[in-house]
């Protein structure tokens, strides 16, 4: 295994001391970075960006950075889920992976899966497909034997090959929608809720769904690990940044010992201070999202996508045309008659089916699907969390229930009210 010295040296050597408590936003202890990149969804990369981080992403495998990162992962799973430290602690940690994938190749940016979009069926998506993240694992040993992680061999905790086994047996069941994560970053007000927004929902849905070592706590094995919590890192951080100057250095609720978190806590396998994660382009935090980017008017790789397909905005109008009592509960942004803030609106343009900008021949010929009509008013019920997971979680059942009663509950309101959602095309 490689020095676990060296991972602490290259996580240490990326960012600085503490400089004080409690900054307001207008005051970070952080120096701001000279360079900030973008993190895009994986259907966004070019030939030449896929090329590169899937070279990355094979060499930190050869050497066992994946194996190292399983480890802490497994390590500190009762620190880092369940509570308050879940978005930092994860953060710092995504943060510390590509990291590592730059010392192979300095281009290399960390992308996310926006798995909402795939919610319907996300076993077709084209992320899970045999050119790109690969699909289910073997019948007989769950193995994955296609795409970037086919036939891996892994040492941590013992030998064995990557594995994955879809839950619903061969398939995916529907996950949470763009509409449920729009709801959730409209209703939470603080940090915690939006934790507890996200973690329960769409970020378990994804790990349960993909089953396999995804269901383990060294799930960071699998490359859609990295991807996945890219994608929750985004939610959180455009959360953010829906209000800075309240929400950038926003930390409330508890720890794993129901202490009140506080900004100056360690974030453990790392040593750094929480303050220094929480704020986008400062300290070793210099990257953003390309949603951050285009709701601030530097849009070039959405426009791009936006040329083949639908406007958001109809995707919005469809959401906003619901009846008032449906929009005060679940979008009160929406429902209040001021401008959409980009940022709280998570319809993206992306479609379901849509092929990888890496594959330009089918980009070039690719038609978005119109949604079904047939299927107006029957968006499925998300799928829930299994007591095993919640258990290996340290998760807190009350909280997670209350979550999927209110996916529920809004799935529900939707359908009433006739409501087809534009990502549902088969
Ligand atoms: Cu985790």
């Amino acid at each position: 295994m490689r020095s676990f010295a060296l991972v602490l040296g290259l996580a240490m050597a990326c960012t600085q001391q503490a400089a004080g408590l409690t900054p307001p936003a207008d005051a970070a202890p952080y120096t701001a970075c000279a360079d900030i990149t973008v993190r895009k969804e994986i259907r966004s990369l070019s030939s030449a960006e896929w090329k590169a981080y899937e070279s990355a992403v094979q060499q930190s495998q050869k050497d066992k950075w994946v194996d190292w990162f399983g480890y802490i992962h497994n390590r500190l799973a009762v620190y880092a889920h369940g509570n308050s430290n879940f978005f930092t602690f994860h953060r710092k940690y995504t943060r510390d992976y590509e990291n590592v994938l730059k010392k192979y190749d300095s281009s290399v940016v960390l992308p996310y899966w926006n798995a909402m979009v795939d919610f319907q069926s996300p076993s077709s998506s084209v992320v899970l497909g045999s050119e790109y993240l690969g699909g289910n694992g073997n019948s007989d040993t769950n193995c994955v034997t296609d795409g970037l992680a086919s036939n891996w061999n892994l040492i941590y905790p013992e030998n064995h090959c990557l594995k994955r086994q879809y839950s619903g047996s061969g398939s995916i069941p529907a996950w949470h929608s763009p509409e449920f994560i729009t709801s959730v970053l409209q209703v939470s007000k603080t940090y915690a809720d939006l934790r507890a927004g996200i973690e329960n929902s769409i970020h378990g849905a994804v790990h349960l769904g993909l089953g396999g070592d995804m269901d383990t706590m060294y799930s960071p094995m699998d490359p859609v690990f990295w991807l996945h919590h890219a994608n929750c890192d985004r939610l959180w951080a455009q959360w953010q940044a829906i209000s800075p100057n309240d929400r950038t250095y926003m930390y409330d609720g508890t720890d794993s010992s129901g202490k009140t978190v506080s900004l100056d806590d360690t974030i453990l396998a790392s040593d750094v201070p929480v303050v220094s994660v929480m704020r986008l382009g400062y300290g070793d935090m210099c990257y953003t999202y390309d949603t951050i980017q285009a709701a601030k008017g530097n849009a070039t790789a959405l426009v791009k996508r936006q040329k083949c397909n639908k406007s958001p905005d109809q995707a919005t109008q469809a959401v906003r045309n619901l009846p008032p009592e449906v929009l005060s509960t679940y979008y009160p942004s929406f429902a209040s008659n001021k401008a959409i803030n980009p940022l709280e609106n998570e319809m993206p343009s992306i479609v379901p089916g849509q092929p990888m900008a890496a594959d330009v021949k089918a980009a070039a010929t690719f038609v978005p699907p119109k949604p079904n009509e047939k299927l107006r008013g029957k968006m499925p019920v998300p799928s829930t969390l299994t007591n095993k997971w919640i258990t290996m979680m340290s998760g807190n059942v009350t909280e997670v229930r209350e979550i999927e009663e209110r996916a529920c509950a809004m799935v529900d309101a939707l359908n009433k009210a006739g409501y087809l959602s534009p990502y549902m095309v088969n």
